[in-house]
């Protein structure tokens, strides 16, 4: 049976019903905010607006992780990432950071963070070790090759199979290492290193991730998988980036992480509604 709770840094999240997960970039070349809250005061006040609409964690991060983005030197990621923790702080909202790097999960476990969010899956040199004190929540996410390279010629014989069994088998080697699995999530990676087609074959076996323990997490807010279907510029997939998030959790995802945090709360209120209808207790 999957997990019903996260632990995270300073206590339990309850899984029970779906949890928002907002994006906070304080990036100059997100794929689809990029630049806009590059100021600190402007990504405070959009890191506000996601809290006052709902949402259940904050994700702040200070490295696009878009195909072709710019590396950033550590310093640099800590310099954007750790102020605006620092004024999130008072919100009493979990915060999570998204980076790779040691030296920023530090700083941001330092600065409050309840959660490091990692593409890479803390497979880092150091990654471990920087995380397995703190008692931090940990998101790790699947990605094939690097996001420089990873949109050129993804390829999978059973990209679910094989997403799954690398997800599981970071778990258990950072179990291994002595990182407790009821910190840790899942997440596919949606549009890390695979085609539109893998996308939705992911999301559609999304259940089968499900069923192998440890909750899963789905961040198709806005992906081009999106665009690629409904024909729209980033902008204006806020629709399609809904029915997105409450697909994955009808199939069982318990974190949407999610750049419309106020038209993701509505339709899953509407999920839960319909779910409590049926007389399946708590969604
Ligand atoms: N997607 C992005 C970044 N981080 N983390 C997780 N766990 N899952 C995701 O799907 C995921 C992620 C890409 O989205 P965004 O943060 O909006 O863009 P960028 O990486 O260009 O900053």
């Amino acid at each position: 049976m999957t997990a019903t709770s996260w632990r995270v840094a300073g206590g339990l999240l309850d899984l029970s019903r779906p949890l928002i997960m907002g994006i906070v970039n304080v990036t100059p070349d997100s794929f689809s905010d990029g630049g806009r809250f590059l100021d600190g005061s402007a990504a405070l006040a959009q890191a506000q607006r996601l809290a006052e609409e709902g949402a259940d964690i904050l994700d702040v991060g200070g490295e696009s992780t878009r195909p072709g983005a710019a590396d950033v030197p550590v310093d640099v990621e800590i310099a954007r990432v750790v102020p605006l923790l620092d004024a999130l702080r008072p919100l009493r909202i979990p915060l999570s950071v998204d980076t790779s790097k040691p030296g920023v999960m530090r700083a941001a476990l330092d600065a409050g963070a309840a959660i490091v969010n990692d593409v890479r899956a803390l497979q880092a040199e150091g990654a471990a070790d920087a995380v397995r004190e703190s008692g931090c929540g940990l998101v790790l996410m699947h990605m094939q090759g690097e996001p420089r390279t990873m949109q050129a010629d993804p390829r999978y014989d059973d990209v679910v199979r094989e997403v799954g069994e690398f997800l599981h088998g970071r778990v258990a080697a950072l179990a291994a290492a002595g990182i407790a699995s009821e910190r840790i999530v899942v997440d596919p990676g949606f549009g890390f290193g695979k085609t539109v087609r893998h996308n939705f074959t992911l999301l559609r076996g999304l259940p089968a991730l499900v069923a192998r323990g440890r909750p899963v997490l789905a961040g198709l807010s806005r992906k081009s998988m999106l665009g690629a279907v409904t024909g729209r510029a980033v902008g204006d997939r806020v629709p399609a980036s809904v029915a997105a998030a409450i697909l994955a959790v009808e199939r069982g995802a318990r974190i949407v992480r999610v750049h419309d945090v106020a038209a993701t709360r509505d339709a899953l209120q509407v999920w839960t509604a319909l779910r409590e209808e049926r007389g399946e207790g708590q969604a």
